[in-house]
């Protein structure tokens, strides 16, 4: 007999609402749920293959631990001993920095994800944190934090209602959009284009995306930051700037006008590959059209100058007048924010408050850059002792950070290591103890992170589809009993992780005047929790004391998670609104157009228009039916045009004597590799393509189908010490690469 369940999908930040068929414990078939208040029925062919993600035979059942050098299974008990016996002593014996911590993407996909690594990292007191955030979206965290004061304050394009779209190193034909969360984002791309809307591409390869543009600029890679510069300088030197709406919250403007002054679009055309005339017309469309929104991800991000073109985004869209604006970009209010503090000053955002051991690298968010794990390890120094034990939560960094055959020796030699993964692969095979969460339909969802970066105020959330298999343990249960196990805690009752988060953030709210339980009594609040279980109650507190809350009986019609299980498909909380002064957490209480950090670093992108490396640069792109580099076990998401080959311009396999399909040899600062061409004039002359996350050759991994196709990892190109060094994320674009036929096929 089978039955259908709602379930968000959690394989991309688009967060559709999907309509899963079940029989027992399996799902058998992935539809869009058309009632969903926000995704209304789209889906893509990941979401479709829902069932197969899920009930991948490889996928761990239950704990593995290392017992004499091999991966064996083992009760969770076992596991969890074995997680206390290898933390503890590291931890007492050399400091809490020795045991770092690395979180991955499927983090912010996941209900546990969100609610239990800030608890483990408060308890364990640890520096040494490293993210996926530096592999991507760290200098825009960075440049909000510097100019709003807040590194969670991302603006997000207001998607349906803009007049004029410059989106700058996204893909979202391929990728689904990201932050910007928007379901059906080619769809809303179309409507823009019907309402008589335009929409501009940046970007070195003729994606999909920019195929459906009025304009696409195949700009030089790594060179964003210049070509937005020279577009605010024309705003200035044309007096385009109208900060309407804005002006009495923006400080600096004048000083921003005389630090870019020798950006102009003449200045910049040699750097970028772009005309100066058609910057010129890039900002004055801009200025001239009634809405317009500046995006920019990826490929803005993971460059040298990663900061500056995402505080340049901002910096336009402020310039215009766009920003807090209807059809411009608008900060996201989702339903678990904490209740707004009215406005005024704040404590502003504070960078490089400590540094990596290694290289000096300063702090972002609390971070250092993932980039810097290996040395870390492996590298020991007079200023405090290096990593020895290791917890990682879905990351795959072997695959997805720079120099992967550096850092997978230095996993190799730790004295302790635990994954909470749901595969044995190139990261999780060098664990000491697996803890493998439930498939996603056997897990809730809700989305805590992409719900603040959403295109329409929206919340949902779904109930496990499918019941705990026997013998499984839900994500929740076992970071919260990992966290016991690493603070000296190993046996406690875990529900106590979630009472104490509760008492301690009732007991902060009672006391802060804005809340909606200002003066209450903490644990009366607690004691009208409702839910099953810990996350479900501290989901409850979360939405009852949240912006749109029940303030717990102080507005009766307000959210609750009561309210939110009476509507599955969701509950609509409409557009995006103007905020602005409230979200400002900045020293002044204002815009600080021009941050000391930021001016500091012009100088650098001053010399960028000078340097153009002669050669090949690298560059990479993502495929509609691909996840970083987890989804390529699935028969279903692989094959196709879904490969790992070089895309390479016509002219430079000319060039450099390479035919379709050869063999091509790729040297890059971190290392070699060989990959099949694919000729292409997709991509630019000049530019070399290759996905990431493949590489699935290593042994000890249980990968049955991603091994039968495993590609290459592009990442063994990068040795590590390219980054931006405001945000400390990793350069993946723009990467210098020198191309040879191979002798043999690859
Ligand atoms: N060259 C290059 N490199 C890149 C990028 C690029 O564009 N170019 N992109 C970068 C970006 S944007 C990102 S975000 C990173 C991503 O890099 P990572 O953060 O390493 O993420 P994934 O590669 O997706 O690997 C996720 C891991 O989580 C596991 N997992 C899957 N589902 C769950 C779950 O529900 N719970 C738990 N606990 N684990 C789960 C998977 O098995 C896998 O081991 O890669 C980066 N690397
Ligand atoms: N199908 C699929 N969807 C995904 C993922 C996936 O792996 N597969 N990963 C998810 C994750 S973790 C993320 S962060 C998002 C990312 O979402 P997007 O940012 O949309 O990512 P990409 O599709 O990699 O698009 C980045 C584009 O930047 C271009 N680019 C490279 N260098 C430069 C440059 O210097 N300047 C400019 N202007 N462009 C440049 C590349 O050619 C590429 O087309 O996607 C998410 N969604
Ligand atoms: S677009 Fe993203 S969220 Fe929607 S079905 Fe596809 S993978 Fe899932
Ligand atoms: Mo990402």
């Amino acid at each position: 007999m089978s039955r259908t369940a709602l379930r968000i999908c959690p394989l991309c930040e688009a967060t559709c609402g999907l309509t899963l068929t079940v029989d027992g414990s399996r799902v058998t078939g992935a539809r869009g749920d058309r009632e969903d208040v926000f995704s209304k029925g789209f889906i893509c062919p990941k979401g479709a293959s829902f069932g197969a993600v899920d009930g991948d035979p490889d996928r761990l059942r239950g704990p593995l631990v290392r017992r004499e050098g091999v991966l064996r299974e083992a009760t969770w008990e076992e596991a969890f001993d074995a997680v206390a016996a290898g933390i503890r002593p590291v931890v007492e014996r050399y400091g809490p920095h020795a045991a770092g911590v690395v979180l991955g993407n499927p983090n912010v996909h996941t209900v546990a994800g969100a609610l239990y690594p800030p608890v483990l990292l408060a308890a364990l007191g640890t520096r040494s944190l490293f993210t996926a955030s530096t592999l991507d979206q760290m200098p825009k965290h960075v440049s909000s934090g510097l100019l709003f004061g807040d590194a969670g304050a991302i603006p997000v394009p207001d998607l349906d209602r803009t007049g004029h779209l410059l989106l700058i190193g996204a893909n979202p034909l391929e990728s689904n959009g990201s932050l910007c969360t928007a379901p059906d984002f080619p769809g809303r791309l179309k409507a823009l284009k019907a309402r008589g809307g335009t929409l501009t591409v940046v970007d070195p390869r003729r994606t999909r995306t920019a195929a459906l543009a009025d304009r696409h600029l195949a700009i030089r890679p790594g060179t964003d930051a210049l070509l937005l510069a020279a577009m605010a300088h024309v705003l200035f030197e044309e007096g385009l700037t109208d900060l309407a709406h804005l002006a009495p919250h923006v400080q600096d403007v004048e000083e921003l006008r005389s630090a870019i002054r020798d950006f102009t679009p003449e200045a910049v055309s040699g750097a970028c590959d772009v005309d100066a005339d058609v910057i010129r017309a890039l900002a004055r469309d801009l200025a001239a059209a009634p809405t317009a929104a500046v995006y920019g991800r990826i490929g803005s991000c993971t460059v040298p100058h990663g900061t500056l073109a995402s505080w340049l985004v901002d910096v336009l869209n402020i310039l215009t007048g766009n920003l807090d604006r209807p059809g411009g970009a608008l900060f996201p209010q989702a339903a678990t924010d904490r209740p707004p503090r009215p406005a005024g000053p704040g404590r502003g955002f504070a960078l490089g408050r400590w540094h990596s051991r290694v290289s000096g690298h300063p702090e972002a968010k609390g971070e250092l850059p993932i980039s810097a794990l290996a040395e870390e390890i492996d590298t020991a120094t007079r200023e405090g002792e290096p990593i020895r034990a290791l917890v990682a939560v879905a990351a795959n960094p072997v695959l997805s950070a720079p120099d992967g055959d550096r850092l997978d020796k230095a996993l190799a030699s730790l004295d302790f290591m635990v994954s909470v993964d749901p595969y044995l692969n190139e990261t999780s095979r060098h664990a000491h103890v697996v803890l493998p969460p439930p498939p996603p339909a056997q897990s809730p969802h809700h989305d805590f992170a992409f719900n603040t970066l959403a295109v329409r105020n929206q919340v949902r959330y779904t109930r496990p589809a499918v019941p705990l298999e026997p013998g499984r343990m839900a994500e929740s249960e076992i970071l919260a009993r990992l966290i016991l196990a690493a603070t000296g805690m190993h046996g406690a009752d875990p529900a106590a992780v979630d009472e104490t988060v509760i008492g301690q953030t009732l007991g902060k709210a009672v006391k802060e005047p804005h809340s909606p339980v200002h003066g209450r009594d903490p644990r009366e609040l607690a004691a009208r929790l409702t839910g099953d279980g810990g996350p479900e109650r501290r989901l409850d507190m979360m939405l009852r004391l949240g912006p749109y809350g029940d303030g717990f009986g102080a507005r009766p019609d307000g959210l609750s998670l009561e309210k939110l299980l009476a509507h599955p498909h969701g509950v609509d909380l409409g557009p995006l609104r103007p905020r602005l002064p409230q979200p400002l957490k900045t020293v002044s209480g204002r815009i600080e157009l021009l941050p000391r950090p930021i001016a500091d670093d012009l100088p650098r992108l001053r010399a960028a228009l000078r340097e153009r490396p002669a050669g090949l640069v690298l560059v990479g792109r993502r495929h509609l039916r691909s996840n970083n580099s987890w989804m390529h076990n699935v028969p279903a998401l692989t094959g196709g045009s879904n490969r790992c080959t070089l895309h390479i311009h016509p002219e430079d396999a000319a060039r450099l004597g390479i035919r379709d399909g050869a063999a091509v040899h790729v040297k890059g600062a971190g290392g070699a590799l060989t990959a099949p061409a694919e000729i292409t004039d997709g991509v630019r002359p000049g530019v070399v393509s290759l996905p990431h996350g493949w590489g699935h050759d290593r042994p000890g991994t249980r990968l049955a189908h991603a091994a039968t196709d495993p590609g290459v990892n592009v990442n063994q190109l990068l040795d590590g010490s390219l980054l931006d060094p405001l945000s400390g994320n990793a350069v993946l674009n723009g990467v210098p690469v020198r191309l040879s036929p191979a002798a043999a096929p690859a």
